[in-house]
């Protein structure tokens, strides 16, 4: 059996879980609840940067981060199902989930603002810099909608993103970004987990 510490509000651990069930291996996975906050939880023997997610192996070996966590699950059960085995074909496919992982993490670190900072110390040139990212990436991303196709990785690492933002707001991409919208329906028709997966 593999541990996977996570939340299961994390982005970055959906998108593991996800993979996980497209690759049919979810029912091998046990998910293991992790406070990154918490001093005293287990999260930070396994991880010492105590984030999540963090995938536990049958040997005990910790792997982290989320992009780690997914090259070892594709090169273990994938055969090129979400990363490409094809030199060029997986640069690409990784290069779009950069992008996307970008965003998410831009997403993050305004939440974090919120949450570690008072209002008083909030700073709005970093607030700006964040936003700036997200735009730029979301906009980027539009111009190269088809190339985001399900099941693969950028797709699910996008999705991921937009499904966060969703659920923090941190900003309105349905209303600024609308053909974003009805890419993430035929991804929630394409990837049954998505659904399964939602908070
Ligand atoms: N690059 C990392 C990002 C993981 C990450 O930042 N996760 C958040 C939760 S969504 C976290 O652990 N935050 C706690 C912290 O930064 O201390 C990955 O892909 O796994």
């Amino acid at each position: 059996m593999l541990t996977l510490y996570s939340s299961l509000t994390s982005p970055y651990g959906r998108k593991v879980r996800i993979v996980a069930d497209i690759l049919e291996i979810a029912d091998r996975i046990r998910v293991q609840h992790a406070s990154t906050v918490e001093p005293a939880d287990p999260l930070r023997q396994v991880n010492p940067l105590g984030k999540i997610p963090a995938l536990v192996l049958e040997d005990g070996t910790a792997l982290y981060d989320s992009r780690v966590i997914v090259d070892y699950l594709e090169t273990r059960f994938g055969s090129g199902r979400v990363i490409p085995r094809e030199t060029e074909a997986r640069f690409r496919q990784l290069t779009l989930a950069s992008l996307a992982e970008g965003i998410n993490d831009a997403l993050l670190l305004i939440t974090y603002e919120g949450r570690f900072r008072t209002p008083e110390q909030a700073s709005q040139v970093w607030l700006d810099h964040q936003y700036g990212k997200l735009r730029r990436g979301l906009s980027e991303v539009c111009t190269r909608l088809a190339a985001y196709d399900p099941p693969m990785i950028a797709s699910v690492t996008l999705a991921c993103a937009l499904g966060y933002a969703d659920w923090r707001g941190q900003i309105d991409w349905r209303r600024e970004y609308p053909q974003l919208a009805g890419w993430l329906e035929d991804f929630e028709t394409a990837v049954p987990a998505w659904r399964h997966t939602a908070v």
